[in-house]
């Protein structure tokens, strides 16, 4: 036991557990992947290219995604600017938080960004998705502008939902929400996944958990109707190392989420490299779309933030921590370090594109603070999507009665 160790025993009556829970972070700490691996400079300066040995462990697979990456200039620039657009939207929505301009919940996707940017990369236009309440980048991924969400995020009648849903409720077409109930939209993608297939399409849908979503009954539930059916359905578990409060060490018995169904393959990923991201989910997608039925991913990654907005993220982990994966693994960082030494693109260059991104949020945040909310009359409208000719809704008494025009 070191000095360190000693001295936190002595002086803290709850040091003995302070200590414990400090090795339990530790554990995960190490078992989060490095990014590194060795930058293959292309001759031209128009590809980044790089072997990955530890992105992927396989689960029921004999054969996994290739472990050599790569991206032309366009896509890397394109991957990095919305990778940043999400971070800096959310670093938004935290600072009009703490302004009081979003109430209600809100939790921030910070540090997750390499999943959604590179799934998406991947993705059809056609193919659905579905996940939790940390949402807001998978909405922009989805279609929906900055504005949109961030005027959602403070009630505004130009958010995606007029202001309506807030931070949890936001949709746009192929993009189911935004779920508050913990693992609820596991068998709602499972379902999507089923109108797929009923259809006749060749398109997933992606169903998207936290690690904490991973241990209800639900999930188990959707993964047998999935096997059962073949369903072209993705199970993305974000394991982003902790629940509310509460590390996967200490909350689920079996913390490789991949390896969690005995009868449905699975694939862990480095969910901190775009790429890696990328690659993987282009080959759970021709898994789904051959017919072989569903697959499990297992997404590596980290919650800069705490769990929501009341959660200053601290009492559970350490600030060390945080800041060790911010300096060393951060998904932003890290790709455009692997560009500039790929000759790809120079520091001056995303400079530019962090002032173009700098713009786009602060124009979204002037609407989000300026533009006008619903009018009242407002919140009877958009219940029923067939409404009968002259149909009245009733208030919160049992006196007013309002004929609704939509
Ligand atoms: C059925 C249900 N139980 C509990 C909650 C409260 N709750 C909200 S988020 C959360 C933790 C989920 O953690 P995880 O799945 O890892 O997702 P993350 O927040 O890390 O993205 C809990 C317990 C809830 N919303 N729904
Ligand atoms: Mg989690």
């Amino acid at each position: 036991m070191n000095t360190y160790a000693k001295l936190l025993i002595r002086l803290q009556p709850s040091g003995r557990q302070l200590l414990q829970q400090q090795q339990q972070h530790e554990q995960i700490a190490s078992s989060l992947p490095t990014v590194f691996s060795s930058v293959r400079k292309a001759s031209s300066g128009t590809t980044l290219e790089y072997d990955t040995p530890k992105a992927y462990k396989l689960h029921m697979l004999e054969k996994g995604p290739s472990t050599h990456v790569s991206c032309n200039r366009e896509e890397g620039l394109e991957y990095y600017k919305k990778m940043q657009v999400v971070r800096r939207m959310e670093a938004s929505a935290n600072n009009m938080y703490k302004s009081k301009l979003i109430r209600g919940f809100c939790h921030l996707y910070s540090g997750q960004e390499a999943v959604c940017v590179g799934m998406k990369a991947a993705m059809d236009k056609n193919d659905s998705l579905i996940t939790a309440y940390r949402a807001h980048g998978w909405t922009y991924m989805m279609g929906v502008s900055v504005t949109g969400i961030l005027a959602e995020l403070t009630g505004r009648k130009s958010g995606c939902a007029e202001g309506r849903g807030g931070s949890m409720h936001m949709y746009a077409p192929n993009f189911y929400g935004g779920n508050g109930i913990v693992g609820a939209q596991v068998p709602l993608g499972a379902g999507v996944a089923f109108a797929h297939k009923y259809r006749g399409e060749s398109n997933v849908c992606i169903a998207l958990y936290g690690d904490g979503a991973a241990n209800q009954g639900q999930v188990f539930e959707a993964y047998n109707m999935a096997k059962l059916w073949s369903l072209p359905c993705i199970f993305v578990c974000e394991n982003n190392g902790y629940g509310m409060g509460t590390s996967t060490a200490r909350a689920s018995a079996n913390p490789n989420f991949y390896t969690r169904c005995e009868y449905i393959p699975g694939i862990w990923v480095d969910g901190m490299d775009v790429l890696a991201v990328r690659e993987a989910t282009r080959f759970a997608r021709d898994w789904c779309t051959s017919g072989k039925g569903p697959m499990i991913m297992e997404m590596a990654t980290y919650r800069y933030f705490g769990h929501s907005m009341s959660d200053p993220g601290t009492s559970y982990r350490t600030r060390e921590e945080v800041q060790d994966v911010r300096k060393s693994r951060d998904p932003i960082t890290s790709f455009r370090e692997k560009v500039i030494e790929a000759n790809l693109a120079t520091d001056e260059e995303f400079k530019n594109i962090d002032n173009e991104v700098k713009k786009i949020i602060e124009d979204a945040e002037n609407h989000a603070q300026n533009d006008p909310e619903l009018h009242v009359d407002e919140l009877y409208s958009h219940v029923y999507s067939m409404r009968p000719e002259n149909f009245k809704i009733r208030g919160c008494d049992n006196f007013t009665f309002k004929e609704i025009s939509k």
